[in-house]
């Protein structure tokens, strides 16, 4: 069996500082974080950043800062969302890719988002992915919906392979308003996806034990994180984003399936060396 590439996603844009203090929102608290997780067996690190106000922001400079300071930390592939906030521009999410990111999200249509909608139209997917493509940035394929597979079939048509040949996907399982996260749906889903491509997965919530589980079972890997969870289990609160990927290398230990270290993860994902 395959090692297990584990993805943190630590911060996300929804979550609010204030009520939740755990979530790393300061440079600083994203490093130590980083660090952290990858101790624990983190190969991928999906960033969110905030502002001064621990507000989501997609600041260029702040970005670039960041992308710096995570590679100086660490091994971790550095990918950066272009999802960002529902709020956020398609200028904005665009722009992303000049921070220089190993790779980045790309989110493959819209989709209810609780009680927001997170936007992703054909031609602003289409630009995104011909821009990772120009810049030789490798797109993780955030799949919300069954919907959002087909649309990935239709990229790859017309768009040809991603920057380094590879296809890799996320189902993002669990949204109110995406797919649900359990395990018939995951099987559905991966049954769906294209020839040759490999993909994690990710519970929202309560999900995300039934979703991890299934994800190993079934050949995958796993994204973890404050983004997509903030209880361990039931009342108790996530403390540090190393608390969920230790879980998740744990059980990919018991499936037989060692983490996969960043530098393997490097030659698994296509992306190019470290610049
Ligand atoms: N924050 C969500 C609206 C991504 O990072 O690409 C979108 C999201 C997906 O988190
Ligand atoms: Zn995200």
């Amino acid at each position: 069996m395959a090692a297990t590439l584990i993805t943190v996603a630590p911060t996300g844009a929804e979550s609010d500082k204030a009520e939740v203090p755990a979530l790393p929102v300061t440079l600083d608290e994203l490093v130590r974080t980083a660090r952290e997780c990858e101790a624990a067996g983190a190969a991928v690190i999906h960033i969110h950043i905030r502002d001064d106000e621990a507000r989501p922001t997609l600041d260029l400079g702040r970005l670039r800062e960041t992308v710096l300071a995570v590679r100086e930390a660490t091994d971790l592939i550095v990918q950066l969302s272009t999802g960002g906030a529902v709020t956020d521009s398609y200028d904005d999410r665009l722009r992303v890719l000049e921070a220089g990111p190993d790779a980045c999200s790309l989110t493959c249509g819209t989709v209810n988002f609780g009680a927001d909608v997170f936007m992703n139209p054909w031609p602003f997917m289409v630009e995104l992915y011909e821009r990772t493509q120009e810049l030789q940035i490798v797109p993780e394929f955030e799949l919300f919906d069954l919907g959002h597979v087909a649309a990935l079939h239709r990229l790859l048509t017309k768009h040809g392979l991603p920057y380094g040949g590879h296809v890799h996907c996320d189902l993002v399982m669990g949204v109110p308003g995406g797919m649900p996260g359990d395990a018939r749906t995951l099987v559905a889903a991966v049954a769906a996806l294209p020839e040759g491509a490999t993909w994690s997965a990710t519970g929202v919530g309560r999900t995300s034990l039934p979703v991890m589980y299934a994800a190993l079972s079934a050949g995958g890997h796993l994204r973890v994180g404050m983004e997509d969870t903030l209880t361990y289990g039931k009342g108790r609160p996530v403390t540090a984003n190393a608390q969920l990927v230790e879980r998740a290398a744990t059980l990919a230990r018991i499936a037989q399936r060692e983490p996969m270290p960043p530098k393997e993860a490097r030659t698994f994902l296509g992306v190019k060396p470290r610049p």
